[in-house]
């Protein structure tokens, strides 16, 4: 098995990604290598912030990472919370919090004016180098409370195109086919399957 480091502290991010891959890869994340800091998020945008985070991660530990930022973006907001996502309702906000305040901002908002999307950026890199970047997206619309348990972040409220059901009520193994995360681990697959066969070649 290969290591792969994601550059992570949301446990659920690493373990929607783990399910995403094959057994070829042995996948940790930052919860387990409490010596290397979680990255400042000072970019504008996803992708600088994935390497923010993958860069920074890969200079201290020997192997592929992979860093994922993602976030949430209502047309009726002008794209908010976007890259801003995880600190909606303020910089130590829970994810309930992130959510109220959702709800609160979309009150006088109805039907089509509700749509939004995840967007997803994958960013790995090794040894301080950018080795690849890829991204996805899924649409949906954001509904009037909270539906679900599973998942995490917005889940409870997302309910992607096609479906009846949130992220939060959709097996895990459907949201993990359907996701922004997924769609870009989708573009990501040919990298790994390389990876993964150089790695065994280097044995
Ligand atoms: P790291 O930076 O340590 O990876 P984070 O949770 O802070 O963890 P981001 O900065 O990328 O990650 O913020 C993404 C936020 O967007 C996340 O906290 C959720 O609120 C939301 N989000 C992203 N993907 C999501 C998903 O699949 N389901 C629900 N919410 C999601």
């Amino acid at each position: 098995m290969r290591p792969l480091l994601i550059a992570t502290k949301n446990a659920h991010k690493t373990a929607e990604i783990a399910a995403m891959l094959g057994v070829e890869w042995e996948v940790t994340d930052l919860n387990a290598y409490p010596e290397i800091p979680a990255s400042e998020e000072t970019g504008e945008t996803f992708a600088d912030n994935a390497a923010i985070k993958a860069l920074a991660a890969s200079r201290l530990f020997g192997g592929l990472v992979l860093a994922d930022d993602s976030g949430l973006e209502v047309d009726a907001l002008g794209g908010a919370p976007g890259v801003r996502s995880a600190r909606y309702a303020g910089p130590s906000a829970t994810d309930a919090d992130n959510r109220a305040k959702l709800l609160r901002e979309l009150g006088s908002f109805r039907g089509k004016e509700r749509a939004a999307r995840f967007r997803c950026v994958l960013v790995l890199a090794e040894d301080g180098d950018q080795r690849a970047i890829f991204d996805g997206a899924v649409e949906g619309v954001i509904i009037g409370a909270e539906r679900g348990e599973g998942g995490f972040g917005y889940d409870a409220l997302f309910v992607p195109e096609g479906h009846d059901e949130t992220f939060a009520q959709l097996p895990a193994s459907i949201k993990n086919t359907l996701s922004h995360r997924a769609r870009a681990m989708e573009k990501a697959r040919g990298f790994f399957i390389s990876a993964a066969a150089s790695g065994r070649d280097a044995v």
